[in-house]
């Protein structure tokens, strides 16, 4: 049984609801024609996000595949731990969203969704680490090192990992082998020693040290931005739509990762534990050079306000099939957990 993820402590219930109760969205929703999203919208989401922790669920079971031995099932504890525990599944749901603006919605763009949230779970339990952010919680329950131990967290994280590029590889991805191995590369840039992997790197070391606006900026592009960059690229790569295509996706995506990480950075600042589900003020412990520490709030806002209407106006290329994804980047400006 698959715990109930909670896409928004301010709004998912059983139906699915995840926008209800948040003013931000209300306000997106009454801001214009062009972001009137539906009820069905908000089912729609709710349900990718359903459809992706069912089959994370599928993925992560004690059945093991051709040349594996055992699964130990303390391991496959503790890689469920990290990965069924609710999380928002935004990654995922862009890659989803990027694939169906260009007409694919089977069920080999789901695996490729699950490979890529995989890696992002696995980049939560070893961040988690003593030897990382040292964090207790993590979407609203104990990290997996605490769940369980270090050694297993260390373990279940490079399992969910080494896992992602077994399930990005099989058949239903894409029919064109050489798609498959492309979206292969990509991912293991992205999540790599250029991507997120190298990004964790440059954070660590810009503790407690200045750092310019520029040098900010790249180490947030890596850490956060390569993933999420990934996704919108990866949907379009999946759907095979044109280069320009990829490269328009790319971009969005690039706009997106920079406006989480804002959002992200001023949730640090303003809000409550008990809303984001871990602990919050980590940076300013941390001395992280952050764009909010050098911008202040309301720069940040402005600059949240902008890149909203950046990628607004990236996607009118695509007039009324991109209203889901104009409203995830609505929702990724304005979100509270
Ligand atoms: C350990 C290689 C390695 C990398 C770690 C993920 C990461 C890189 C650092 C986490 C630190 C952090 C809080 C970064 C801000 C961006 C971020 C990844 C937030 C969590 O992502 P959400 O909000 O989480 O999408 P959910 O729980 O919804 O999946």
């Amino acid at each position: 049984m698959t715990k109930q993820y909670n896409f928004l402590n301010s709004g998912l219930d059983d139906t699915g609801n995840w926008f209800q109760g948040n003013p931000n969205f209300e306000k997106i929703l009454s801001s214009g024609p062009e972001h009137r999203v539906t009820l069905d919208l908000k089912k729609h989401l709710a349900a990718q996000a359903s459809r992706i922790e069912t089959d994370l669920d599928r993925i992560l079971t004690d059945t093991t595949l051709a040349q594996e031995t055992v699964r130990p099932p303390r391991l496959l504890a503790a890689m469920r731990h990290g990965a069924l525990n609710g999380g928002k599944r935004l990654r995922p749901i862009l890659v989803l969203e990027c694939a169906r603006l260009f007409g694919r919605t089977d069920e080999g763009v789901q695996q490729a969704a699950c490979a890529l949230e995989l890696i992002h779970c696995y980049s939560l339990v070893h961040d988690d680490l003593p030897a990382m952010d040292d964090d207790d919680l993590r979407r609203g329950q104990p990290t997996v090192h605490k769940a369980f131990d270090e050694a297993t967290g260390i373990l279940a994280g490079d399992a969910l990992l080494t896992l992602a590029f077994d399930i990005i590889a099989e058949d239903p991805v894409h029919s064109d082998p050489a798609v498959r191995l492309r979206l292969s590369r990509e991912l293991s840039r992205a999540a790599g020693i250029g991507g997120m992997a190298g990004g964790q790197m440059l954070d660590l070391l810009s503790e407690h040290r200045d750092r310019t606006e520029e040098e900010i900026r790249q180490l947030q592009s890596m850490k956060t931005g390569a993933l999420l960059r990934y996704a919108c690229r990866s949907g379009a790569i999946l759907a095979n739509a044109g280069e320009d295509d990829v490269d328009r996706l790319t971009r969005f995506g690039e706009i997106v990762g920079l406006a989480f990480q804002l959002a992200d950075d001023l949730l640090d600042v303003e809000a409550s534990a008990e809303d984001m589900g871990k602990a919050t003020g980590k940076d300013a412990e941390a001395g992280k050079a952050t764009l909010v520490g050098l911008w202040g709030v309301e720069k940040t806002r402005n600059e949240l306000e902008r890149l909203s209407r950046d990628a607004e106006m990236l996607l009118g290329t695509y007039g009324s099939s991109a209203a889901t994804l104009t409203a995830i980047a609505g929702f990724i400006v304005n979100r509270s957990n």
